[in-house]
C-alpha cells in the first residue's frame, strides 16, 4: 500500500503571499508545500503537492489518486460551492478525504458557506491559517497507518 498522500489546491491559490493577504496572510504556496513536506517527513509519509485552476484537471489527479494514493487533502477555494463535478470525482476516491480552507469561510461572504465538496469529506478544517494543511496533513498520516 502506497504511504502518499495527494494534496490538491484549487484556483488561485498559486497568488497566496500576495492575494488578500489580510485574508489569507502572507504565506506563500511553496511555503505551503514546505510546510507539508516537513510534516510528511515528520510522519513518516510522502506528499503529492499540487495547483491548478482548472476544474477538468483536478477531476483527472482526484481520479488518478484512485488506487494510487493513501489519502486526500483539498483546498477546492473557488470551486467549493459551485462543483458537483469535482464532489462527483471525490466520490469516486477510495480513500478519507480532509476538506481544508485558510480563511474561516463561516464569517465570510454567505455564497462561501455551502461546500458540495464536504458531503465527500471525512472531515473540514478552516480558519487556522496555513497550519491548517499540517493538521489535516498529521490526520490523514494516522489514517493511512490505519
Ligand atoms: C480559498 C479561496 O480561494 C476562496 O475561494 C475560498 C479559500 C476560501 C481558503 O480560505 O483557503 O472561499
Amino acid at each position: 500500500m502506497t504511504d502518499t498522500i495527494l494534496i490538491i489546491n484549487g484556483p488561485n491559490l498559486d497568488m497566496l503571499g500576495t492575494r488578500q493577504p489580510e485574508v489569507y496572510g502572507h504565506d506563500t504556496l511553496a511555503d505551503v508545500e514546505a510546510l507539508c513536506q516537513r510534516t510528511a517527513e515528520d510522519e513518516g509519509i510522502s506528499i503529492d503537492f499540487r495547483q491548478s485552476d482548472s476544474e477538468a484537471e483536478i477531476m483527472k489527479w482526484i481520479k488518478q489518486g484512485r488506487g494510487t494514493t493513501a489519502g486526500l487533502l483539498i483546498n477546492p477555494a473557488g470551486f467549493t460551492s459551485t462543483s458537483i463535478a469535482i464532489l462527483d470525482s471525490l466520490l469516486i476516491y477510495d480513500r478519507p478525504i480532509i476538506e481544508v480552507h485558510i480563511s474561516p469561510l463561516f464569517k465570510r461572504d454567505d455564497f462561501r458557506h455551502p461546500s458540495h465538496v464536504s458531503r465527500a469529506a471525512a472531515a473540514k478544517v478552516e480558519g487556522f491559517g496555513i497550519r491548517g494543511y499540517e493538521f489535516a496533513l498529521r490526520k490523514l498520516a494516522e489514517w493511512a497507518r490505519g
